[in-house]
């Protein structure tokens, strides 16, 4: 069977100026962060093009950070990463995190009836039964190089579009499909074109300098929750209020001493939902 993301049917419906111009879809593959890395590490310096997208049905070996997995049954899923080439200084990496958040937040909210949120650092999430259930994770890996310049960044991103209930993977924080939460199955090529064209708007707009964290900022859930930061090069769990995010993204804790912690990676887990 032909896909519904098959380089001719997204070709056809794209609406993007140059996100998607080089357009490549497989039935499956290991990882596609890993193949479009390889892609660029190949030799042919201008090849694969800014903005090439990788997508595929099935990854064997998709990856979260830290190298945890992600999984996704086969068909279900937008599963793709993004190839951005954008010569910014290399602190500004954070900004195509913040970014992307954004655009998937946007393009869930215009292609459903759901409202979507973001956990920081790189989740987007629903609520559910007043719980915040993840919907879609983003995988940034970026290449810096001379003068601290980002030659290249992958941005990978996985989104749960039509994963029956059944089928859903088992983890440590509570996940769902948007299908499940629309009660009805959603278009993944509506979705994908409505996604592709949003980061390229928000793309664009930073790449004339314009930072994209209020708009981040707006959407994250975190801010003014109490959080229990781990995995942040700290021996024990943080716990403290989430107060704001950091110029490059980071989280802004104060514990219950009122010392201001400022977190650059490691996984929160809210306190409370709302
Ligand atoms: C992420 O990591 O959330 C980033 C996920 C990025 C996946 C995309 S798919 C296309 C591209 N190619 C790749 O190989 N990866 C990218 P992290 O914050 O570390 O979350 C990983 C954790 O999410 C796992 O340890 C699981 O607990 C959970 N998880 C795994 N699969 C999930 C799913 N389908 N939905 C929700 N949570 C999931």
């Amino acid at each position: 069977m032909v896909s519904d993301l098959s380089a001719s049917a997204v070709t056809n419906a794209l609406t993007s100026k140059w996100i998607g111009g080089n357009y490549q879809y497989l039935e499956s593959t290991g990882s596609t962060n890993d193949l479009l890395k390889k892609q660029v590490t190949a030799g042919d310096p201008a090849h694969p093009p800014h903005g090439t997208v990788l997508l595929t049905d099935y990854q064997s070996q998709g990856r979260g950070r830290l190298d945890r997995r992600w999984e996704a049954p086969s068909g279900t899923s937008l599963l793709f990463s993004i190839l951005l080439r954008p010569y910014w200084l290399g602190d500004r990496l954070s900004w195509l995190t913040m970014l992307a958040g954004t655009a998937i937040v946007e393009a869930i909210e215009t292609e459903t009836t759901l409202s979507a949120s973001l956990k920081w650092p790189n989740d987007v999430v629903v609520c559910r039964n007043e719980i915040w259930h993840k919907v879609c994770g983003i995988l940034l890996e970026g290449h810096i190089v001379a003068e601290q310049r980002l030659a290249y960044a992958v941005l990978g991103i996985g989104i749960n579009v039509n994963i029956p209930p059944e089928l859903l993977p088992n983890t440590a924080q509570p996940s769902t499909s948007l299908s499940t939460v629309a009660g009805r199955s959603i278009s993944r090529l509506n979705l994908l074109v409505t996604l592709l064209r949003r980061i390229e708007i928000l793309y664009d707009r930073a790449d004339r300098g314009i930072s994209p964290q209020d708009d981040w900022n707006r959407r994250l859930i975190t801010i003014g929750q109490r959080v229990e930061v781990s995995g942040s090069g700290q021996g024990t769990p943080l716990s403290g209020i989430a107060e704001g995010t950091g110029e490059w993204g980071q989280l802004l804790v104060r514990d219950d001493n009122g010392q201001l912690h400022t977190i650059v990676a490691g996984d929160v887990t809210l306190r409370r939902v709302n």
